[in-house]
């Protein structure tokens, strides 16, 4: 491999400091998959599993303080405090360079230091951006080459340059309150300490693909999102590209994935990205998407051949799995398994654990790793160095209650506030309490690597480069009855969405025009084999007017925290919005 100076100058500095017994640079070959695996099994990092029915597939139990996003300990090092802006946590970066170098220090004494050259993105494409990150992590050097084109391919987009991303990190002792993700933006830097769970420790993911990369499309003019990407193909055989942002845990890798219902004939769905686009102006006017990731990293639990039966085809070989239950046959197991459950296994944690536990036997944010290649739907066109053309943006959520089963944006500008004003209830995905209505715009609230009020600032100015920007729609698959129960099949039958979708990017499907935006008239979605109730329908597609006049004010409250830097186009459609509640 042909390593350029700045490379190798700054991975001596990284392991002057770090003091590895040695330096493994990984060229993401076969074989080094084998030394890997082996190393981790002989370390007890990873178990083997049941090789006939899960060929080449392992299990990894993490740390028990250590399961999931710790959003709290995430830190945006911008030099000044106000480009962080309020929704992120924020370090000075002398603090946090001193800081960490203090817990870095000696970290890897005795270990191996692994270099894992990475790129985001087809090789070749304008799109694609190299990293290099520095572990002490053998699971993350495994999930890396799935994740990412890992190795000699990112090293040779790299040339002689020194523009690539420096990734930092050493589980160190696994300790919180020594435990830190830092981004430096204006260094193209990332520093991550004490956690070895995939969104701290994969820094090609969040903390690169994201938080790293939002701040740099900002200043080259592209859209770093937190987006799946599908291609719909119809009955004539066209295919519509779309776009969809999903805070985590909401459904994006089903969405993605999704197989539509047998009364759908001759539709399909081509999966390019389930979880990050990166989003850039085509000469066409029009924008153009790349999955800059090569593999997937999916949330486990809920996961069937009646919820997705392609990510059950793909999780069947060459798959990661992280804080799943084991089975005494060396299968795995989670709540909503195809299986009932098991009367013995082994819960996350290792412990024995049976039906009568009272505790899940899989963390409820438990993940597959697997290769994005190995999806039965995925799209000829998922590498394509050109990206795909998308038509529509979804901005999706989880409400209960007031937020309609789907509704288009009237403009680009009220698109992104409509983007701005996405809120959710919290899963999971990130430590903290789950089921708080909590504001997430653009399904980016952890992910901005930069104030987010000019986030959206930047959004609106897409609008100037895009001739022909994609059509805006807001959905909403988790509307629930006075009982709590869904209101709405959802899974393959959103595709009855995605077509209404599709017929308005096209200047059809019927709409009514609504205070929120269009929403679609009850005739509108296709119900060929629908088994929800006319008043269902209604009761999913109601505006509710009152509950709308008061989530203007909880809009409002979160508005003013960015004081000053709200962009006018986000003020102006407030505005209008409680204008048009307010009118008869
Ligand atoms: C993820 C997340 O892992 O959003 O994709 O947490
Ligand atoms: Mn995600």
């Amino acid at each position: 491999m042909a390593i350029n100076e700045s490379a190798r100058r700054w991975v001596s500095d990284v392991a002057r400091t770090c003091r590895p017994a040695d330096v493994v640079w990984c060229d993401g070959s076969e074989a080094e998959r084998e030394r890997l695996l082996e190393a981790a099994v002989r370390v007890g990092d990873l178990i083997p599993l049941n090789q006939r029915e899960l060929r080449s597939c392992y299990l990894h139990r993490s740390a028990v303080n250590d399961v999931a996003r710790t959003e709290h300990l995430t830190f945006i090092c911008s030099r000044e405090k106000g480009d962080a802006g309020p929704t992120n946590n924020w370090m000075a970066p002398v603090e946090a360079y001193d800081r960490l170098t203090k817990i870095f220090a000696g970290s890897m004494e005795g270990r191996t230091m692994y270099v894992i050259p990475f790129l985001m993105g087809p090789p070749g494409s304008p799109f694609s951006k190299v990293g290099i990150q520095v572990t002490d992590s053998d699971y993350v050097v495994l999930n890396m080459r799935m994740m990412t084109r890992m190795g000699t391919v990112a090293l040779e987009q790299l040339g002689g340059s020194d523009s690539f991303t420096r990734g930092l990190h050493a589980k160190a002792d696994l300790n919180v309150d020594r435990r830190f993700i830092c981004h430096f933006p204006e260094d193209n830097t990332i520093w991550s300490v004490g956690s070895g769970y995939g969104g701290n420790a994969l820094l090609s993911k969040k903390c690169m693909a994201l938080r790293i990369a939002s701040h740099m499309g900002r200043r080259e003019g592209w859209l770093a999102e937190h987006m799946l990407i599908v291609g719909v193909e119809s009955p004539d055989g066209e295919i519509t590209y779309i776009c969809g942002a999903f805070p985590s845990a909401c459904g994006k890798t089903n969405l993605a994935m999704l197989i539509p219902p047998a009364s759908l004939k001759g539709w399909r769905v081509h999966t390019l990205g389930d979880d990050i686009a990166w989003l850039r102006v085509g000469p066409d006017g029009r924008l153009w998407a790349v999955n800059p990731e090569a593999g997937f990293f999916g949330v486990v639990p809920g996961t069937s051949s009646k919820t997705n039966p392609n990510a059950m085809a793909t999780i069947r070989k060459n798959t990661l799995y992280t804080n799943v239950a084991l089975r005494p046959d060396g299968t795995v197991w989670w709540e909503g398994h195809d299986d009932p459950p098991p009367p013995h296994a082994r819960d996350w944690r290792g412990r024995p654990w049976t039906p009568a536990s009272g505790e899940p036997a899989a963390h409820p944010n438990s993940r597959f790793t697997a290769p994005a290649s190995a999806c039965p739907s995925i799209s000829p066109e998922w590498q394509n160095p050109k990206g795909v053309p998308i038509s529509a943006i979804l901005f999706g959520a989880r409400r209960q209650t007031l937020v309609p089963l789907v509704y288009q944006a009237f403009s680009w500008q009220h698109g992104t506030f409509l983007g701005a004003t996405l809120s959710s209830e919290t899963t999971a995905a990130t430590t903290g309490a789950v089921g708080v209505v909590r504001r997430d715009p653009m399904a980016m609230l952890p992910f901005c690597g930069y104030n987010m009020a000019e986030y959206w600032g930047h959004w609106l100015a897409m609008e100037k480069r895009a001739s022909k920007p994609p059509k805006i729609f807001r959905v909403n698959w988790f509307r629930r009855d006075e009982k709590g129960k869904f209101l709405w099949p959802g899974y393959g039958e959103n595709l009855r969405i995605l077509k209404w979708v599709i017929e308005r990017c096209k200047g059809g499907g019927e709409a009514e025009k609504t205070p929120i935006g269009y929403v679609p008239t009850k005739s509108a979605l296709d119900r060929k084999g629908l088994t929800v109730s006319a008043d269902a329908l209604k009761e999913l597609l109601r505006v509710d007017r009152e509950g709308w006049r008061v989530n203007l004010r909880s809009q409002a409250e979160f508005f003013e925290k960015f004081g000053d830097r709200l962009p006018a186009g986000i003020r102006e459609e407030y505005e209008a919005l409680a204008r048009r509640l307010k009118a008869k």
